[in-house]
């Protein structure tokens, strides 16, 4: 089996190419041109992947990169994935996130209909959220442009599934986290903002809205889950989340407790981290994935917290 990834250099395309090596899969990784590369993630499986160069911008090098290879799957994890920069480029964010989407799907109605295709859609885009807790069926009501574009991304991915007939498959993923997230998005801010504090290397960390409540899983378990969507007869979209939800208040005070510090002598609020728009809660069902694909998730909230605390520990720790 062959398997495209795209966006394979960020935390969700390492764990999943690591999943599909070990499965016995040759590996693909779109990647886009850069002055430097960004492979920090990817280092220690770097030489078992195939890498070809293309853009989401660039419809003819995903059109191509799809005919050279043809992959029996594509995941297509790419995307600007940082909320707040959506209000500072809405309009780079949906070129990516939305447009992005139809240029691969029209790239795979053309090369080979048969070829699989996993959307990577997301929890924001319940947004204001309309029941509790977000289930498939449960309307979507982003409040960010990145949410609106990835209901864009979602319901392309729909209609080309039943347009054309694709076995195309949106995995609604709930925020899922890991050592290898991105500094800027809270958990491993809060994560790596511990470990500087605990050497002495810094002594206040600036957070925003800490009232705001997510749904946090571990990473490596959600790749497998997209994983398990392809392996299905037919195509389907599935919420995949842990079920449990907690403030971002609650993981400041377990990463500080873990370290024997108390956050409230070190986190201040700054309002250049509030947003103009909130998701308050949310809260996912993963019943569907629970009774369809067997999946469950295999790391608590604290085992989270505490994976992220010791790996940001360590990372940091001084050389002798
Ligand atoms: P991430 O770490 O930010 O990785 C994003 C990847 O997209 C990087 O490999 C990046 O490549 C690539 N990329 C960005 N723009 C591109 C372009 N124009 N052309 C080609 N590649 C491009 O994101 P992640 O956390 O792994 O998330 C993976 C996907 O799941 C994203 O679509 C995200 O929106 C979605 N999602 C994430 C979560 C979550 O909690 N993590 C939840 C729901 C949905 P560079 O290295 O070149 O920047
Ligand atoms: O970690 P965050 O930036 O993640 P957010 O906005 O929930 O988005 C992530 O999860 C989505 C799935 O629901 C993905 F689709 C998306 O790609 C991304 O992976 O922020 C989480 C919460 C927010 O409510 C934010 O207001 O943390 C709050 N927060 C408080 N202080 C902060 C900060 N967020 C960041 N990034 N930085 C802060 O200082």
């Amino acid at each position: 089996m062959k398997a495209l990834i795209t966006g394979i250099t960020g935390q969700d395309g390492s764990y999943l190419a690591e999943l599909l090596l070990e499965k016995g899969y040759e590996v693909i990784g779109m990647v886009r041109r850069a002055s430097t590369e960004s492979f920090e993630r990817i280092n220690h499986i770097k030489n078992k992947i195939t890498f070809a160069q293309a853009d989401l911008l660039d419809q003819l090098s995903i059109y191509r990169i799809i005919e050279n290879h043809h992959p029996d799957e594509i995941y297509n994890l790419a995307a600007q994935s940082f909320v707040p920069t959506s209000w500072n480029q809405p309009v780079l964010t949906g070129e990516f996130n939305a447009l992005g989407v139809t240029k691969v799907l029209e790239a795979i109605r053309q090369v080979d209909r048969k070829i699989k295709f996993y959307q990577a859609s997301s929890s924001e885009m319940f947004g204001k959220v309309q029941e509790v807790p977000q289930n498939e069926k449960t309307s979507f009501y982003p409040r960010s442009p990145y949410g609106v574009t990835k209901v864009y991304g979602h319901w392309i991915t729909v209609n080309y599934r039943e347009s054309y007939e694709l076995h195309a498959s949106s995995g609604i993923l709930f925020n899922h986290e890991s050592p290898r997230r991105g500094l800027e998005f809270v958990t491993r801010k809060i994560t790596d903002g511990v470990a500087r504090i605990k050497y002495g290397l810094a002594d206040k960390l600036a957070l925003g809205n800490l009232d705001a409540k997510r749904d946090w899983g571990f990473a490596g378990d959600y790749v497998k889950a997209m994983w398990l969507m392809l392996q299905l007869d037919k195509p389907q979209d599935f919420v995949i989340a842990t079920g449990e939800t907690h403030s971002v208040e609650d993981f400041v005070r377990m990463a500080f407790e873990h370290v024997d510090l108390d956050f409230k002598d070190y986190v201040t609020i700054d309002p250049r981290f509030v947003r103009p728009a909130e998701v308050d809660m949310l809260l996912g069902d993963p019943s569907l994935a629970k009774n369809v694909l067997k999946w469950e998730p295999s790391v608590s909230f604290e085992g989270l917290v505490k994976m992220m605390v010791d790996a940001d520990l360590e990372k940091l720790a001084p050389k002798e």
